[in-house]
């Protein structure tokens, strides 16, 4: 009805808090290879965390597309999304275990357990699909951006660090990213006021949670 690209107008609006998340100096450090390898084994081992807790988040997504949406092309993309969780889990025990990285005695820290507490909110049966399809459009959009920045013309990431930027960074994600923005865009259309209120300060929360689990690489409290 008019209301146009609703994603857009808030990339416009939240500009600095997107950069933010995507631009974070963790990510930079890769890009220009000054990143201290510390660093990385306590993100990708927070990171595992994290993933596993998204598992039954999308899955919480898939049961409200099949209950508020008759599009199926939407449950066949949230499935897709989810097979590939599959592998990134396989993928995170390898590359956990090349690090020599124990991911069964990892302490979730304060940022993690504060991410994943939200995402458990967003499952509630009472949130709307539109809600959390937009905290999911958001969340991987914003490892999308991030290592794609790694692999663009000029960056300097350590050959060992290539694969981890290709996981997200490469085009079959960024193509899978932007179809999720498009159904976000489509549902929020729709939305009433209230609900697009209620998914613009989710995308906030989002895009904070980010930036702090970012900062947990630094290792410090
Ligand atoms: C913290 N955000 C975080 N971890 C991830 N793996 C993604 C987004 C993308 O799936």
């Amino acid at each position: 009805d008019g209301k146009g690209d609703i994603i857009a107008t808030w990339m416009k609006k939240h500009r600095l808090i997107y950069t933010g998340a995507t631009r974070h100096p963790f990510i930079l450090n890769i890009r220009d290879g000054s990143i201290d390898i510390s660093s990385f084994k306590r993100w990708l081992a927070q990171d595992y965390i994290f993933v596993r807790a998204f598992v039954p988040f999308v899955a919480s997504i898939l049961v409200k597309a099949w209950k508020e949406t008759d599009d199926s092309s939407d449950i066949d993309l949230i499935l897709g999304g989810m097979a590939a969780l599959n592998d990134e889990i396989e993928w995170f025990k390898k590359e956990a275990s090349k690090w020599g990285v124990a991911l069964n005695s990892v302490v979730p820290h304060k940022a993690n357990v504060d991410y994943c507490r939200f995402l458990e909110s967003l499952m509630n049966p009472d949130v709307e699909y539109t809600l959390a399809i937009t905290a999911f459009w958001a969340i991987e959009t914003v490892y999308q951006e991030s290592f794609a920045h790694c692999l663009e013309d000029g960056s300097r990431t350590p050959e060992e660090l290539k694969e981890t930027c290709q996981r997200w960074g490469n085009e079959g994600f960024g193509q899978y990213c932007c179809s999720l923005k498009n159904i976000t865009n489509r549902c929020l259309e729709k939305a009433s006021d209230d609900v697009l209120s209620k998914a613009e300060v989710i995308l906030i929360r989002i895009l904070e949670h980010e930036v702090e689990f970012w900062n947990m690489s630094r290792g410090a409290i």
